[in-house]
């Protein structure tokens, strides 16, 4: 495997002062791209996620197209449920459907902790084409759900803005949301652990629904095995966590012991520094609807926000996935404008 040519990010992670402001985005591999939406044309949603060929070409895509300092593997947060016995069905204009949710004791007797080789194989193998393919032009981010947001899809069936059927799982089954908790940490310590193995270079947790708990919630139901996670993990490669909206427990999240930390547009850059201390990185937090407005407007408050977080322990990101409207040219104005930009 050849060295990095761009190690911006890993040395970011590290809390090493760096020539300029490392850059990407979530959900940079998606629908915003024509080169994208050919191959959704073509082949299922799971079919483009446990095709190596096809996971690896999407996943170079944003690096190719837009620029960005690093690559995240295409695939997503709901292998996992699915790995642990689970039918999950993405329809196209709805959203992840799992037809099966856990409601009761006797539906948790369908769940089990698999052998991650044998159920999600496909992911390594992918990520050891992708380590290939980018021949060291850029990191590559391996990448999963944090139990709580992956018990959310599990128990709720399907998005929701509130799920409100998986938080009444847990305050109403408290034994048996810990008992499926553990179970989703366990098997994600094994996965993350084999995504590094195959060649990620760092990993991030994905709680998007983190921010729908009340401080204690979070603390007990999210960041109780987020932590194990990081414990775990973080002596084979460095973890970001990105719990969305959970802003009050950034300190907590940076005891952890994770590298990084992404937050979202709700919570100005120097307030999130006051909280998480100065020994971890913060990646953020570009509001991504704001990628929809004229591109001067966009360099103008990405200069701002690059101003707001200083020139060390800062990852340019968005403060959520890019939408699938954001034009193409919009997306590499945010991207080159942090490239170019230079602290005072
Ligand atoms: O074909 C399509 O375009 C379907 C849309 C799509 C895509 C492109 C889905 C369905 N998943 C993905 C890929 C994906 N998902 C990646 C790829 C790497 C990247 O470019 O970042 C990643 C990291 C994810 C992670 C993911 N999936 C999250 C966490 C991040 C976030 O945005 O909050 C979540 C919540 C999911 C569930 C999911 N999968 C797909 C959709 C539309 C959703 C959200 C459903 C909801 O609203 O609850």
């Amino acid at each position: 495997m050849s060295a990095l040519k761009n190690d911006l990010l890993l040395r970011t992670l590290r809390g090493e002062k760096i020539e300029r402001t490392p850059v990407w985005m979530m959900r940079q591999a998606g629908r915003y791209l024509p080169e994208y939406r050919v191959l959704r044309e073509k082949y299922g949603f799971f079919e483009r996620c446990q095709t190596p060929e096809l996971a690896c070409e999407i996943t170079i895509q944003p690096v190719d197209i837009i620029g960005v300092d690093a690559a995240i593997l295409f695939s997503d947060i709901l292998v996992v449920p699915q790995a642990m016995g689970l039918e999950v069905q993405l329809i196209e204009s709805r959203g992840p459907v799992l037809p099966d949710p856990i409601k009761t004791h006797r539906d948790m007797q369908r769940v089990r902790v698999p052998d991650v080789h044998e159920t999600l194989g496909y992911v390594f193998d992918a990520i050891k084409l992708i380590k290939q393919e980018l021949n060291g032009r850029v990191p590559l981010i391996g990448f999963a759900g944090a139990p709580w947001t992956i018990l959310c899809y599990m128990v709720q069936g399907k998005g929701s803005k509130t799920f409100d059927e998986a938080k009444a799982f847990c305050y109403t089954q408290p034994f048996l949301a810990h008992q499926l908790l553990q179970m989703i940490t366990d098997t994600t310590i094994a996965y993350l652990k084999q995504q590094i193995k195959a060649g990620a270079d760092t990993v991030q947790l994905f709680d998007s629904w983190g921010g729908l708990l009340s401080k204690d919630d979070f603390e007990n139901i999210s960041l109780k095995y987020i932590k194990q996670i990081v414990a775990a993990v973080k002596d084979d490669a460095p973890v970001i966590i990105f719990a969305k909206g959970a802003w009050y427990s950034l300190k907590e999240m940076a005891d952890t012991g994770a590298a990084g930390l992404g937050i979202d547009w709700c919570i100005t850059p120097q307030m999130a520094r006051q909280f998480a201390g100065n020994h971890v990185a913060l990646q953020g937090n570009f509001d991504p609807a704001k990628l929809l407005s004229p591109i001067p407007e966009i360099k103008k408050e990405v200069k701002q926000m690059l101003a707001a977080f200083g020139n060390k322990n800062h990852i340019a990101n968005l403060g959520h996935g890019i939408l699938p409207n954001v034009p193409v040219d919009h997306a590499k104005a945010f991207v080159d404008t942090v490239k170019e930009f230079q602290h005072s």
